[in-house]
């Protein structure tokens, strides 16, 4: 068989390949409750996992929460109404969803949990992918504590109050700090997951220590709370990344910027790409397979050195 022949042989067969992978989803009609758009990260994530319904052939039926459990729940409701064939929901806090997760369940709906988790039995939805929140909080701290050699008072700027991410963020930072008797968590609050949030928690610390003299560094959960960080240090006259350190949680693409200007120190990448092992879940459900109770999507810790070649790789 000539070369050419094979060639376009092989083509055939990957474009047969590549239609049934599409037409293997592309009858699927899909709910996603997505939290909001608070953050750098959760508009790429959205855009992400749109982009693959699109890609897969899916009918994905998208609903904005604003933020508000209520909004989710209703839009829960409604897909269930429609019949759909699974549900994506990214639960904005952790608690309250056992009502409605039953009522998906007994409609026969697979619920999976994208980007966060919920208290409620695991046996109300088909699996959790999402990553180990407590592992970039343990990751955040151990990388402080490498830096200032175990001697800070730290300001923390947490995210959404009962959010499974700032909850186990906070417990991974604590359980790592713990071993080191002189770093202090001197004041921590809610900042949302926002870059207003977090200018206005954190030129309430600056006013409330001094100035922030008294300040050695900021864990913001995430990078719009640091980035708003940055704006309030700046401010008050003070040197972000240098009179005060900044550690946080996203990889978004203009935290790398911040720090190949100087003004942050690290940040730990969160994988916005969850559409792909989500989509795949709820097919090998309906195909009668098993499926893990939690699919993991951990990233790595960056630092200033590589910043300017992740900005431009990501901003493109
Ligand atoms: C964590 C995710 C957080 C991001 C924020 O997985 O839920 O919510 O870190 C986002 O940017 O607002």
């Amino acid at each position: 068989m000539t070369g050419f022949r094979k060639l376009a042989l092989g083509g055939v067969a990957m474009c047969i390949g590549l239609g049934m992978s599409v037409a293997a989803h592309a009858d699927m009609v899909i709910g996603f409750s997505q939290i909001g758009s608070e953050s750098g990260w959760r508009t790429s994530e959205t855009a992400s996992i749109k982009a693959e319904a699109e890609r897969r052939g899916i009918d994905l039926k998208f609903s904005d929460a604003q933020q508000k459990q209520e909004n989710q729940i209703k839009a829960v409701r409604s897909f269930i109404a429609q019949g759909v064939d699974g549900i994506l929901l990214a639960p904005v806090v952790e608690t309250g969803w056992d009502q409605v997760l039953q009522e998906a369940k007994d409609a026969g709906i697979p619920v999976v949990l994208v980007d966060r988790g919920v208290a409620a039995s695991e046996d109300l939805y088909l699996t959790k992918v999402a990553s180990d929140f407590v592992v970039e909080g343990a990751l955040a701290a151990a990388w402080l504590a490498a830096e200032t050699n175990g001697v800070c008072d730290v300001v923390e700027l947490q995210g959404t109050v009962g959010s499974s991410a700032a909850n186990d963020r906070k417990a991974g930072f604590e359980s790592v700090v713990g071993n080191f008797p002189a770093i202090n968590i001197i004041r921590s609050q809610s900042g949302d997951f926002t870059r207003s949030g977090g200018k206005e928690v954190m030129e309430s610390f600056l006013k409330a220590e001094d100035g922030g003299k008294n300040i050695c560094a900021v864990y913001a959960h995430n990078d719009d709370m640091a980035l708003g960080a940055v704006q309030a240090i700046k401010e008050a006259g003070l040197k972000p990344g240098a009179d005060i350190l900044i550690v946080s949680i996203d990889a978004v693409p203009d935290i790398f910027k911040a720090m190949a200007d100087g003004d942050t120190n690290a940040t730990i990448e969160l994988n916005p790409h969850l559409g792909g092992p989500s989509f795949d879940a709820i097919k090998t459900a309906k195909d009668g397979g098993t499926v893990d109770k939690w699919i993991k999507a951990n990233g790595p810790l960056f630092l200033p050195d590589t910043a300017a070649e992740e900005y431009a790789k990501r901003s493109q």
